[in-house]
């Protein structure tokens, strides 16, 4: 009898066979409370999880004395307790490579969109606004040699700074626990402050994980500090901005216009104040939402979880201390 496995995302024919030829796969579409008593004893034999956005608290490893390694298919993991994870000696296994590239690209995308108004715009030629030669009410603001300041200066963030240093001529401000010397060799960044930032970036954009340090990190005193032509932009976690905050600031017109592709609630609610107003992009989370990097993650969750259960782990695990005894 192969050990057992919760997937809980649905993946491709191939991934989920290679899955099956290493468990007894069974899928579920939640992993909630409500199944965890309606599959207890599936819950209680699983050595592996499989998936990504669902909730992974003490509450469920409670259910799964067996579990040995959860692996999600994201880079962000705030939706698992690590600490009970690691004191179960589960490992947490994530996809933190495989996507940069592409949550890069939709960063520059909200860059540009927001700043020249392309979803606007492009909405009023589709009703037929467009008869005669454009006016300033189309016109939007320049990207180039304009200053990007990073907040978050991971893999994500020092690919958003190449694209923007070396496509779009943008000086590049960043701040991050530490200094990053690729950064500043490769782009000539400048590390500084928050409120150095926030004062001198005409595109403050955010690329921080959720962590009880950064909730709410981007709030009303931040916005206040930032130019009243900046635009913000956010496609790490919803949470670390105080999005009532942000709304505020953009109606009172203490910045100029947000581009975003994570909210506090996901799915955004349709009467959110940020979809009635003119100047934000709001993107359902697509961050790494293409084909290739969607199939792309998945195989690397699911090569994960086999190499965690078969004890052999060598990188893209969150608490590598578990795996030595
Ligand atoms: C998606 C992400 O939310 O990787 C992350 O942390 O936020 C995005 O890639 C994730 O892939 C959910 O499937």
């Amino acid at each position: 009898m192969k050990p057992s496995v919760i997937l809980y995302k649905s993946l491709p024919d191939d991934l989920l066979t290679r899955l099956q030829n290493h468990f007894e796969v069974t899928e579920l579409d939640s992993i909630n409370a409500e199944s965890q008593a309606k599959h207890a004893q599936l819950f209680a034999n699983a050595v592996g999880l499989l998936g990504s956005s669902q909730n992974v608290d003490a509450a469920l490893l409670e259910k799964m004395p067996q579990l040995r390694a959860a692996s999600t298919i994201s880079v962000g993991y705030d939706n698992f307790d690590v600490n009970a994870l690691t004191a179960r000696k589960v490992a947490l296994m994530h996809t933190p490579t495989v996507l940069t590239e592409t949550v890069a690209d939709t960063m520059m995308t909200l860059v540009l969109a927001t700043a020249r108004r392309a979803v606007e715009v492009a909405e009023r030629v589709k009703k037929g606004e467009w008869q005669q030669s454009i006016g300033p009410d189309w016109f939007g603001i320049d990207v180039h040699h304009k200053t990007m300041g990073i907040i978050g200066m991971g893999r994500i963030g020092l690919a958003l700074a190449q694209r923007a240093h070396f496509g779009f001529s943008m000086p590049i401000l960043y701040n991050a626990r530490r200094h990053h010397a690729e950064a500043e060799e490769r782009f000539n960044a400048r590390y500084c402050d928050i409120d150095t930032l926030l004062a001198e970036s005409d595109f403050v954009c955010l690329v921080l994980p959720l962590t009880d340090e950064t909730h709410h990190l981007i709030g009303e005193k931040q916005f206040k500090a930032m130019k009243s032509t900046a635009v913000f932009i956010n496609a790490g976690r919803g949470p670390v901005v105080d999005e009532q905050a942000l709304i505020a600031a953009l109606k009172a017109g203490e910045i100029h216009a947000a581009g975003l592709d994570v909210f506090e609630q996901e799915p955004l609610p349709v009467d959110s104040e940020l979809l009635k107003l003119p100047n934000v992009v709001a993107l359902p989370h697509i961050g790494s939402a293409t084909h290739e990097t969607r199939y792309n993650m998945a195989a690397c969750a699911v090569d994960n979880l086999i190499d965690a259960l078969n004890g052999k782990v060598e990188k893209n695990c969150v608490n590598p201390q578990v795996l030595n005894g």
